[in-house]
């Protein structure tokens, strides 16, 4: 475990002419937008790794996260119209849209009866066909079924679409959802926050201060929640570095994000499909500036199947200390051209996060240690 830098990476970083930055880190002192786009702009990604990697270890060691999970995506009927998603159906009745039915959607948990897993994750498109008693019914069915599991469900945009749709305020969303099970809220539809690149990628969901705002209020009714970046499209990395600041903004005042999730852009079977994917470079880059820049979130996640098995095992040097969990089932980046498995057993996290050099905890999904593997 390394805290200070030594000889070798101090020359690198100092070489690299991020001195001034690591400084500052030294002495504790916030980066600015200006240092986050500098950061980006480095082409030496040795020193940025030892930069990075040094924040990590010295929040944790060599401890990696990871948990047992299950996704359920239970429809992918969706009237937002975001152009990089490969996911979503406009219609019920469209080729490959797809609705489950409360039974089915609560018999993806029922099948694994007797499996230690701790989470069911829960995503899924914003279908004009669905009655808000389905939502309610599903946590409540998966409950039933296993009160054990922590039940962390609906993007923030989805909890907008449900305020708007069913008249009610977030608060009131959350009440009846908290009411039913719910336990915390993912941190996806947040993309890019920027209007430039928002208008461009997802202009008819809701806007950056909305996926805020829900998460202001989430926070407040002591739901934790995570926070997401969809990188390497059409957005700048001012762009990026802006979005990083408004998400430490909020958890200054808040405190209850959990942990930052950038998000790989992926471009079979959409609109973008012209556009090249992140280089494993750039996507290196990008979690050691976002380990950098929030200094107020405690965790940096590589989700393994987005990112590729190989690839999560090296953002272990590049600040981030959790690879996700064992998924199960996924829809949403296999339908835009992920090659991963499904699912990794957990043997397998433990090997991949081993076969690093790190150390394997399995937590459950607020980051209680379940077990050090
Ligand atoms: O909101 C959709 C992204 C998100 C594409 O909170 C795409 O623990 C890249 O948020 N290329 C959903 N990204 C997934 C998500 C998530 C995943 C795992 C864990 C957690 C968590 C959250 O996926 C969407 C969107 O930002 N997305 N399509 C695509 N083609």
């Amino acid at each position: 475990m390394v805290t200070e830098l030594g000889t070798l990476s101090r020359r690198r970083v100092d070489g690299a002419g991020l001195a001034d930055i690591r400084e500052k880190l030294d002495a504790g002192v916030r980066l600015t937008m200006e240092d986050g786009v500098r950061l980006f702009a480095t082409p030496d990604l040795t020193a940025l790794a030892a930069l990075a990697n040094r924040e990590r270890e010295r929040r944790w060691g060599d401890v990696t996260f990871f948990n047992r999970n299950v996704h359920v995506n239970a429809t992918n009927v969706c009237e937002a119209s975001c152009i990089f998603c490969s996911f979503s159906r406009l219609k019920t009745g469209d080729a490959a849209a797809y609705t489950m039915s409360l039974q089915e959607a609560v018999g993806k948990v029922k099948a694994l009866r007797g499996e230690l897993i701790t989470e069911v994750h829960i995503v899924n498109g914003l279908n004009p066909d669905l009655p808000w008693s389905y939502y309610l019914d599903l946590l409540r069915g998966i409950k039933a079924e296993r009160p054990d599991l922590h039940i962390k469900a609906f993007t923030a945009v989805e909890i907008h679409y449900f305020a708007e749709k069913y008249g009610m305020t977030y608060e009131q969303v959350f009440r009846e959802l908290i009411d039913a099970g719910l336990g915390s809220i993912p941190g996806g539809g947040a993309e890019i926050f920027h209007p430039r690149a928002r208008k461009k990628l997802c202009d008819d969901k809701v806007d950056a201060d909305g996926w805020l705002e829900v998460h202001r209020v989430a926070h407040r009714l002591g739901l934790r929640s995570n926070c997401t970046m969809l990188f390497g499209s059409i957005e700048t990395n001012e762009e990026r570095v802006d979005h990083m600041l408004r998400l430490r903004a909020l958890q200054d005042e808040t405190g209850g994000f959990q942990t930052f999730i950038p998000l790989r852009f992926h471009h079979e079977n959409n609109k973008l499909n012209r556009l090249r994917e992140p280089t494993a470079f750039d996507s290196l880059r990008t979690y050691a500036v976002s380990r950098l820049m929030l200094d107020n979130i405690d965790h940096i996640k590589a989700y393994w199947v987005m990112l590729g098995v190989e690839l999560a095992q090296l953002t272990l040097s590049w600040g981030v200390d959790d690879i996700d969990g064992t998924v199960r089932e996924e829809r949403i980046y296999h339908m835009a051209g992920a090659r991963t498995p499904q699912t990794l057993g957990r043997a397998e996290l433990v090997q991949l996060i081993r076969d690093a050099g790190r150390i394997p905890v399995e937590r459950d999904t607020l980051y209680h240690v379940v077990a050090e593997a």
